[in-house]
Order: C-alpha cells, then sequence, then structure tokens
C-alpha cells in the first residue's frame, strides 16, 4: 500500500504575529516537504493551526483590557496572513478555541482516565484572597532566590533560570500586589511515569534522528507524573471537575488531531489504527516544531497517545534550530526580532525560503544577517541561477521563440552528459529532502545550475551556424532549467512559477517545445541601497533604544561611582554583553567546596538542601538541581560555591551561597578538574 503523509507544524500561539524564527525552524521546512511529496504525486497533507489557550494569552488579554478571544482572533488571522505570505500551505487549519477541538480534547481525556492513567491529588497552590482565584504561576512575581533581581512565578529574566512560585522571595499577586496564601486545590495527574518502557520502545523504533532519539532516552529516564490541571477559566474544561481547564500542553497537540478532522472522514485514514496493538506502517506522521519543544513531541504526545491507545505514533519529530539575529539571541520583548510581515514588504519570500535554509542545516542554529542574506542571493541565485536559466531562455527566445524538441538519442556525448547529471541530481536531491537535509538539497541544484552555466559557456552557442545543433545545445539548456525548476520548486515557488510560465510548461520533467514567452528577469538583484534601507527600518528600533539604554547605564554607572553605598543590581543584571572589570571580578568569592549531606526540600520540585564545607566553616545551600542529581551522588562532590552571596530563604529554607552549574535540559554541577583542596579560592 503506498505510504501516506502527515505533516503538522507546532500551533503558534495567539499572543502575536510570526518572526522569522518561526519560519525557519518550522514552517518553511515543512512546507517544502508538503510541496516536494505533492510533486512526487504522494498522499500528503499538512495540517496545523493556532494554540488559543495559556496563561501568556490571558495575560497579554488583560494587559490590553479585551477577553482573550479578541487576542486570539486578533492573532490568529494575522498568523495565518504570515503563512500565506510565506507561501506555506494547510490542507486544514483550525483553532485550539473551537468546538471541534475543545470535544476532541474531552474525549481523548475521558479515554486517558478509562484507561487507568488519570489520578487525582490534593495540592497547594498560590491563591490571591484579594482577587478571589488561584493564580497560575505567571500570575505571581516577586524576587528571584538566585539573583535577586525581579522575577516571574516560572521564570527569572535575569539569571536565566526556572523557578517555582513558591521559591519567589516575597511573592505578590501581579493584579493586586496581594501576598497570596497557599492553598489546597485537587489536581488531576496524567501518569507519564509508567510509561517509560513503552516510550523507550516507541522511540527506537520511530524514524526520529539519533540526536533527538538520544534527547528522548534522557527524558524518559527522568519521567514525572503530570499535573495536567489549572485553576483557571480560559482552556479546555477537564469534563469531571469543576472550575479547572486542562494544561495547555496536554491538550494543545490534540489539535493535530482535531484540524484533521476538519477534513472530514478521511481524517480516521490518517489517525485511527487499525490493528489497536500496532502501529499503521502506511501512515507517516512528522511533527515539524522549533526545537524547544523537542521533549513535548518526542515524550509527551507520544505517551498521551499510547495512553489514549486510539491513535498512530508520530514517525518522527524534526525540530528546526534556533534563529539569530545579526548574532544575536532574538527576543521579542527587547524587539530585536524581524517579523515575517515587515520583511516580505521589501522582498519576495522565496529569497527568505532560500536563504533560511540554505545557510545552515535545519538542525542547527542560523544567523540571519542582512548583509550575508543579500550576499547569498546576489551571489548564488541570481549569479548562478538566475543567470542560467536567464541566458538559456532569452537565447532560445531570440533564435526560435519555442523551446526547440530534438531526439535525445541524436544529441552529442556532452549533452548526454549533461542530461545525465540532472538525472543523479533528481536521486541526490530526493535523498537530501527525506533526510530533511535542505541546505546540501539547494546545493544539488546550485551545482546543477553551475554545470548549465559551464556548458553554456564552452558551447558558445552565439557562434553556432549549424541550426541543427544550436537546436540540440538549446534543448539540453532548456532540460536543465526545467530540472533545476522542478527541483527548486519546493523551496521556491513564486520564482520558479515565473519561469514555467514564460516557458509555457507544466511542473515536470518534461519539455514540450511550446511558445516562449518574451523572457523577464525573474531573480532580481539585491541592491546595496535596498539593503541599507530596509535594515534602518527593520533594526532602526532597536538601534535607538540600545543607544538610549548605553546611555542611560553610563548615567547610572557614573551616580554608583559617586555613591559610596552603592547597589549594584542595575549594572549586574544588565545586558550579558556588559564587560566588567578585574575589580569588578575580584568582589565575587568563589570557592572549591565539598559536598557532606544532601537532601531534598519538601514540597518543592527543583530543590535540594545541602550542607557544604567551604574550608573554614560550613554551610547550607539551597540548589536547584533536583532531578538532575540524586541526593546521595552528591554527597562528598568537590563543587565550585559562590560564597559571598547574600542569604536568601527558598521554600522556607535558608541558602548561605550559590553552587555554580550549566546548563538548562541537562543540568551539570562545575567541579574542579584536578583534586584540589577543599576551600581553595577561584580566581
Ligand atoms: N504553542 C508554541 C511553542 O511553544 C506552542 C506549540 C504547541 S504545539 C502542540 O513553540
Ligand atoms: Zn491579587
Amino acid at each position: 500500500m503506498s505510504k501516506k503523509y502527515l505533516l503538522t507544524t507546532a500551533l503558534a500561539y495567539t499572543n502575536g504575529p510570526l518572526h522569522l524564527g518561526h519560519a525557519r525552524s518550522t514552517y518553511i521546512p515543512a512546507d517544502i516537504m508538503k510541496k516536494y511529496l505533492k510533486l512526487k504525486g504522494k498522499d500528503v497533507i499538512h495540517v496545523g493551526g493556532t494554540d488559543n489557550h495559556g496563561v501568556p494569552i490571558t495575560l497579554t488579554a488583560e494587559k490590553e483590557g479585551v477577553k482573550p478571544e479578541d487576542i486570539v482572533n486578533k492573532y490568529h488571522n494575522e498568523i495565518k496572513r504570515d503563512l500565506d505570505n510565506l507561501n506555506v500551505e494547510f490542507d486544514s487549519y483550525g483553532k485550539t478555541h473551537s468546538d471541534i477541538h475543545i470535544e476532541t480534547a474531552q474525549e481523548f481525556y475521558k479515554k486517558l482516565k478509562e484507561n487507568g492513567y488519570i489520578y487525582e491529588k490534593d495540592i497547594e497552590q498560590f491563591y490571591c484572597p484579594k482577587c478571589d482565584r488561584f493564580l497560575a504561576d505567571r500570575y505571581v512575581e516577586g524576587t528571584c532566590p538566585f539573583c535577586g533581581g525581579e522575577a516571574r512565578g516560572d521564570h527569572c529574566e535575569v539569571c536565566g533560570r526556572h523557578l517555582e512560585p513558591t521559591e519567589l522571595i516575597n511573592p505578590y499577586c501581579i493584579n493586586c500586589n496581594t501576598t497570596p496564601e497557599l492553598r489546597k486545590t485537587t489536581h488531576r495527574f496524567f501518569k507519564l511515569s509508567a510509561l517509560s518502557d513503552d516510550l523507550r520502545k516507541y522511540v527506537e523504533s520511530s524514524d526520529m534522528p539519533e540526536h533527538v532519539k538520544n534527547m528522548a532516552y534522557s527524558w524518559i529516564k527522568e519521567l514525572h507524573d503530570w499535573d495536567i490541571s489549572r485553576d483557571i477559566k480560559w482552556g479546555v474544561p477537564i469534563p469531571d471537575s469543576e472550575n479547572q481547564v486542562m494544561y495547555v500542553w496536554l491538550e494543545a497537540p490534540i489539535g493535530y488531531i482535531s484540524f484533521t478532522k476538519q477534513l472530514g472522514d478521511v481524517w480516521k485514514d490518517y489517525w485511527l489504527k487499525k490493528d489497536k496493538n500496532e502501529n499503521d506502517s502506511d501512515v507517516k506522521i512528522w511533527h515539524f516544531i522549533g526545537k524547544d519543544i523537542t521533549v513535548h513531541h518526542s515524550v509527551f504526545w507520544p505517551g498521551m497517545l499510547i495512553a489514549n491507545g486510539d491513535y498512530n505514533l508520530p514517525s518522527s519529530v524534526i525540530s528546526g534550530g534556533y534563529l539569530t539575529l545579526e548574532g544575536r539571541k532574538m527576543s521579542t520583548s527587547k524587539k530585536w526580532v524581524v517579523w515575517v510581515d515587515d520583511f516580505v514588504k521589501y522582498f519576495d519570500s522565496d529569497y527568505l525560503r532560500y536563504f533560511l535554509m540554505v545557510n545552515a542545516p535545519l538542525n542547527r542554529d542560523c544567523d540571519f544577517s542582512f548583509d550575508e542574506f543579500q550576499k547569498r542571493i546576489n551571489t548564488e541565485l541570481i549569479a548562478i541561477i538566475g543567470n542560467f536559466t536567464h541566458r538559456a531562455l532569452v537565447f532560445s527566445h531570440r533564435k526560435f521563440k519555442a523551446i526547440p524538441v530534438v531526439d535525445e538519442d541524436s544529441l552529442k556525448e556532452e549533452d548526454k552528459e549533461l542530461i545525465s547529471k540532472c538525472k543523479e541530481t533528481v536521486e541526490k536531491v530526493d535523498k537530501h529532502i527525506m533526510e530533511f537535509n535542505f541546505k546540501d538539497a539547494i546545493m544539488d541544484i546550485i551545482h546543477l545550475a553551475k554545470e548549465g552555466n559551464n556548458y553554456f559557456q564552452k558551447m558558445e552557442p552565439w557562434t553556432v551556424e549549424d541550426e541543427g545543433r544550436l537546436k540540440e545545445i538549446l534543448y539540453t539548456c532548456a532540460v536543465v532549467v526545467k530540472y533545476i525548476v522542478y527541483l527548486l520548486y519546493p523551496f521556491m515557488p513564486n520564482k520558479t512559477m515565473k519561469l514555467l510560465d514564460l516557458m509555457n510548461e507544466e511542473l515536470d520533467l518534461e519539455i514540450r517545445g511550446n511558445d516562449l514567452k518574451k523572457p523577464k528577469v525573474v531573480f532580481t538583484k539585491i541592491e546595496d541601497d535596498q539593503i541599507k534601507m530596509v535594515k534602518g527600518k527593520l533594526l532602526k528600533s532597536e538601534e535607538a533604544k540600545e543607544k538610549k539604554k548605553n546611555k542611560n547605564k553610563k548615567d547610572k554607572k557614573e551616580k554608583n561611582n559617586k555613591d559610596e553605598n552603592k547597589n549594584n543590581k542595575e549594572n549586574e543584571k544588565g545586558d550579558s554583553m556588559d564587560l566588567i572589570s578585574i575589580d569588578d571580578f575580584a568582589k565575587i568569592e568563589l570557592r572549591v567546596a565539598q559536598i557532606l549531606e544532601a537532601e531534598e526540600v519538601p514540597k518543592s520540585k527543583k530543590l535540594l538542601k545541602l550542607i557544604v564545607d567551604i574550608g573554614d566553616e560550613k554551610r547550607q545551600v539551597v540548589a536547584g538541581i533536583k532531578g538532575h542529581y540524586e541526593p546521595s551522588e552528591l554527597v562528598g562532590k568537590k563543587i565550585v560555591l559562590l560564597c559571598n552571596l547574600k542569604p536568601a530563604k527558598l521554600c522556607g529554607v535558608e541558602s548561605q551561597g550559590m553552587i555554580l552549574a550549566a546548563g538548562d535540559e541537562v543540568v551539570s554541577l562545575l567541579t574542579p578538574d584536578k583534586d584540589v583542596p577543599v576551600g581553595s579560592k577561584i580566581c
């Protein structure tokens, strides 16, 4: 039976439009694959939509004084507009705030419960007595216990650490500033931890790339049950609970099913297992996502599907790397971002599709810089592909007004050789695309165009007087153009369709010999002035802000220098690019310490309490490393401790210093490379 492909793309949160990072990691790759498979005549659909629930949306709505629905509709439409402008096609595009999704998610939940994967447990949550409601993590703010900066209940923007709201010092409700209190509430939990063995087997047998598999294995080792209820109103109501909705990450991926359902009964062919015990081998479900949500798609979501039992599991998860902008991390809050909607005002979206795929392999991070963009478009696309296709068409049009068709058997060796290179390129490109290796696929197409250029140059058709020979040469060139157009179409649908139109041809590998239209330049060069102007427009607000920020910083520093009683917090938490002097560094006292005791901090998901020896005294330190280390494996370890940090209380336990650790998903304590005495100073 021939395969069916269901491609999905991560459901964008409706709290903002799309920027180039979304386009690069997720939507452009999926659309390339969709267009390519369709070109090959495969049964393929692309399903996507928007993710309308979750706290960021209610926060945005409250900030703007409107209903969550208004925010959702506004950005749903803007996101779809951006996707249309990028030429990303969908067979079905939905919203999670819709009847079909809510119904599907609730049925899914009921099945999980029926199968014994849901249980109830009482937990304590922050509750604002004044607002009379439980507070989601993001609704609590306070002081970061690690760095003293202003932090949100789930994350500290200053030091970048993940936090639990209960870890905050002086927590307050962001709505009314009241100090919240802990109150008991009954939550639903999903028994994810019971699925380790099934998940490991599933990952092993999947087509996920090796690096995704390895990430999945390391998460599977540490599975905890999942709290899937939230005491808020905005979301998919939990069927057997009043006043609670599903955690957004439980219901959002179910959107992949709900939105396929929008297509009618065919949805069953992709999702419903024919044999209860086995995945349908003729169905390929591929999730295209950004790399930050790999765990959700390679572990949590398959776990949900296994527990439910009715549906096919994803065959692969294609996770695209991050995009930096001009060498710096993109940040919507700092306005260091280029929105798709702005970009397409100045450049054909094909240029973006091309550049974002050719600049780095998909699974790696990639930088967008306007100068590099201009350079690659001009030196590769224009100078190689544009040049060859244009010359070939102009020449044929001038001489014959059509592509001359000849008998391939009578061609000369050098013509045949080039045509066989075309065929080889199809195979190579096919292999690369099917391995999601879009960069190499494009490089092979460029290479073919180079061969075409060399051939054209060598044949010097302008000197050929024999009409028969000229026809052979121009036919050979037309074959190369046709192959380039065909192979490049998934990457650059606009430009290639324009070329096809000039050729009066169809999107395949035949040459029909139709009359040519008068050739026009399809690939236009990006001029220096243009790139300068666009840079000025799209990066200007940030530059102005930067300057202002730097000036403020300078003023503040001057003030601080005068002020003996210095409170350096602002400078410390400033931009990560700030340089510090050696005197600044000397203020930090780092020592090698040895862990003597380690135990869990009750009621905290993250914290361990440690007693450490720093040479001349013992200290009690609280560290957010639970889940990354077992307390027992820590005892005896030599680590690095920041000793002169102001003591702080974390979850009610005093911490007299901070242990240094690196990493986010995988957390590693810093340890001395050689055995140095406890108390050794680090300088
Ligand atoms: N809404 C967006 C993100 O974290 C999130 C994806 C959901 S996919 C089911 O990128
Ligand atoms: Zn409040």
